[in-house]
């Protein structure tokens, strides 16, 4: 094990010598083996792979290869990264054609079929719970769309995992085509076998096995994690498959952007006013960040997880715990910018500690580059 970035040699097999004319003489004959595809590091030591015409690394064939490095692991974590693969695919589809809704008719509306067209927050958390319930892995579901955990139906077998999600968040943004995403996150049901409950999910998020999202953006990419670094993939859609694209993600230790809706200001408590000033260069302590704010979180996180950068929701007067919530937008967030050199806390403790005590618990967030979610924690503690 352990070729470039990481993955295994077989993921970069050359493609086989075939009996093709050769490149540049007019004779039919061997030609040599394409080069492999190579990574190459790039600004801010994120890796990208580039992938020839005919090697490239699927997500199927990375996650076998993170699976092998574990003596112990049954396929079945495997198994649900592949189920979310497919549910990824099929939400980007709907997405893709979001636009068209008014041509084939609006929400709520019949379309041309005679089928209701379904709002897409709605349709996107059906596919998940669709492609997730039936295949033995999970013992039970909750998602930011539903008031009570979603049991895994009667006659289907019940396995060890627990999967959180947000099946569309920024889905605001859907009507003005801006980057909506889906965030996911995996825990393991300790002590009996059989129905998760609220209370197996009540985990602080360090626990997490794994956790990802995905973005709907000017290309579809997930990026996820099972603890062994966070990784990237692109979906490329003449072929319908995601490839490796950003292999072992590692964010900047501090970054350019700051993230923050400032119409809360008036609502902040001073230490977060002070907070923001420095961050702005304000204070004279720092050089300015500069400010992108997309109101979709993961836009705002997988920009800045690339460039370098610190996405805040802080708490407010009219939301004392902020808006995100803690156990499937914040912890899986937090468990990926770690695995990517960065640190996520609520302004007292790492997001990743915090014990919940309720399914939709909301929390602040300061998440991003280590350097700059340091300083919130030096202020924000005092
Ligand atoms: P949602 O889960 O209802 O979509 O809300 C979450 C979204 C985040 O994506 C985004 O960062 C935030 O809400 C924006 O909220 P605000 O408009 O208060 O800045
Ligand atoms: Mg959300």
């Amino acid at each position: 094990m352990g070729g470039p970035g990481g993955l295994s040699p077989f993921a970069f097999r050359f493609s086989p010598a075939r009996f093709l004319p050769c490149p540049g003489c007019t004779q039919v004959g061997t030609i040599p083996p394409e080069p492999p595809a190579v990574i190459t590091p790039r600004a801010e030591e994120s890796l990208v792979v580039r992938h020839t015409a005919t090697s490239v690394v699927t997500i199927d064939r990375f996650i076998i290869d993170q699976e092998s490095r574990q003596p112990k692991a049954s396929g079945e974590l495997s198994g649900i990264l592949y189920d979310l693969v497919v549910a990824a695919k099929m939400i980007s589809n709907k997405v893709r054609s979001a636009g068209l809704a008014d041509i084939i008719g609006a929400a709520g509306t019949e379309n041309i079929q005679g089928e209701v067209q379904q709002k897409l927050d709605l349709f996107a958390n059906d596919t998940i719970v669709k492609a997730m319930d039936h295949g033995g892995r999970l013992c039970a579901m909750a998602s930011e769309e539903e008031a009570d955990i979603i049991p895994i139906p009667q006659g289907f077998k019940h396995g060890k995992y627990l999967l959180l999600f947000d099946p569309l968040d920024g889905s605001s943004n859907i009507d003005v085509n801006v980057p909506v995403g889906t965030i996911f996150s995996v825990l393991k049901k300790e002590g009996e076998p059989g129905p998760g409950t609220t209370r197996d999910m009540l985990q602080s998020g360090h626990r997490q096995v794994a956790a990802g999202y995905v973005i709907y953006g000017s290309s579809t990419m997930m990026v996820y994690t099972t603890g062994q670094g966070a990784h990237g993939f692109t979906l490329d859609p003449s072929i319908g498959e995601f490839l490796l694209s950003h292999p072992n993600i590692k964010t900047p230790e501090h970054g350019r952007y700051l993230s923050v809706n400032d119409a809360y200001e008036q609502h902040w408590e001073e230490p977060v006013r002070a907070l923001m000033r420095r961050y702005r260069g304000l204070d004279g302590k720092r050089d300015a960040m500069n400010v992108r704010y997309v109101g979709s979180m993961v836009s705002d996180f997988h920009r800045n997880l690339l460039g370098g950068g610190l996405f805040a929701y802080p708490a407010n007067a009219k939301n004392p715990l902020g808006k995100l919530r803690l156990m499937y937008e914040c912890n899986p967030l937090a468990f990926i910018c770690e695995q990517a050199g960065g640190a996520a806390t609520d302004g007292t403790q790492r997001i990743l500690d915090v014990q919940p005590t309720e399914l939709h618990q909301r929390t602040p967030v300061f998440i991003g580059s280590r350097g700059d979610v340091a300083i919130a924690q030096e202020m924000l503690a005092r």
